[in-house]
């Protein structure tokens, strides 16, 4: 039987995780646990590029591994873990660092606008990010790396970085691809739908564990604009395409089906409607999430052998790598 194909992906637990997240990456995790061998991250080294409060961090990383079970992911399928409890990441990223240019870490949008928000605290971790994460993808020879459209950037960099490095020491690493949905890929903010939807701009942000009726009052007050027709026109009407695509990823239906669902219907029906489709859409997945985070054993038991299981795929990439730059092997 041929080997299945290799997927990397997480999520920083820099706050809670959002129907962004979900629908951007988490909705295609699932979907693609049973055909690929998968490993599946809390990347808790991410976040501290920015400043977080210890305790807040410790309990959102815990609690992000019940909402990724609660969303559909089998602990028993994939490998579930969090990324300090494997220091191979932090160990290839050092080497990676040595083979990633300067000038190519500065054209990071994303860095860029970090850089920004956070002008008191640009570290050397915020610039060096992209490393982190494509030693996160290359340790385990990643094939595919599902991910919304604001993570292309960073795997285009991984690429090169992985070719490159391929070039100097041939067969070292699998060039891996973004998987980046086609419904869903970018979710834009309620208040301000020209940007987009972010844990870290909690306004216009629909949270995975938000209670009902916040989630209703949300999307009540979803910036539209003046005419009346539900129409997909992301160009002049960003607000409500935005509530279209995201009604398409919560019931799974096209958009022609969901435009007609809403034919001559006005804003005051449409947007509690899309409103309705998140609530039951997060309803399951939320009090699974609740129960779980009840069993903190469970959880325990589930990093800790997601941890054993990467740290034993993460040490055969690591380990050819120290040979092939020179490293004299330890003993
Ligand atoms: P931050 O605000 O701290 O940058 P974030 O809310 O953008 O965080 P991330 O942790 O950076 O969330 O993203 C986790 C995953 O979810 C990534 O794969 C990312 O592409 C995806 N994602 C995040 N926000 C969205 C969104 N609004 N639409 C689609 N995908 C998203
Ligand atoms: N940078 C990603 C999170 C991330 C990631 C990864 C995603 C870190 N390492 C490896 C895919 C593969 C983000 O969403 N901000």
């Amino acid at each position: 039987m041929e080997a299945k194909k290799r997927i990397f992906s997480g999520i920083q637990p820099s706050g809670e995780l959002t129907l962004g997240s979900y629908m951007g990456a988490i909705k295609n995790w699932v979907a693609l646990q049973d055909e690929y061998d998968c490993l599946y991250c809390i990347v808790d080294m991410h976040a501290i590029t920015v400043r977080q409060v210890p305790a807040d961090l410790r309990r959102r990383s815990v609690a992000q591994l019940a909402q990724y079970i609660a969303c559909g992911l089998d602990p028993e399928k994939n490998i579930m873990f969090i990324q300090s409890h494997v220091p191979q990441h932090a160990e290839l990223s050092w080497v990676l660092g040595c083979y990633t240019q300067f000038g190519e870490l500065s054209r990071m949008t994303q860095f860029k606008d970090k850089a920004k928000k956070h002008a008191d605290n640009i570290t050397a971790g915020l610039f060096t990010y992209p490393v982190l994460m494509a030693s996160d993808i290359l340790l385990y020879q990643s094939d595919l790396v599902p991910v919304g459209d604001d993570q292309r950037q960073h795997v285009e960099l991984c690429r090169d970085i992985a070719t490159r490095f391929n070039n100097w020491f041939p067969d070292t690493f699998t060039i891996p691809e973004a998987f980046v949905p086609k419904m869903g890929a970018r979710v834009m903010s309620l208040g301000q739908p020209e940007n987009k939807m972010s844990k870290s701009e909690p306004d216009g942000c629909v949270f995975l564990m938000d209670k009902p009726e916040d989630i209703m009052r949300k999307f009540k007050r979803a910036v539209t604009d003046c005419e009346t027709a539900v129409r997909y026109d992301p160009e002049n009407k960003p607000g409500i395409s935005n509530l279209l695509t995201i009604y398409c990823a919560a019931t799974g239906k096209t958009m022609d089906e969901a435009e007609a669902d809403f034919e001559g219907k006005g804003y005051g029906i449409f947007k509690p409607a899309v409103g309705e489709a998140v609530v039951e859409l997060l309803r399951p997945i939320q009090a699974e999430a609740t129960r779980l985070m009840a069993d903190k054993a469970y959880l325990e038991s589930v990093y800790t052998q997601g941890a054993q299981r990467a740290q034993a795929l993460a040490n055969r990439t690591l380990r050819k790598v120290y040979k092939k730059v020179g490293f004299v092997p330890a003993k």
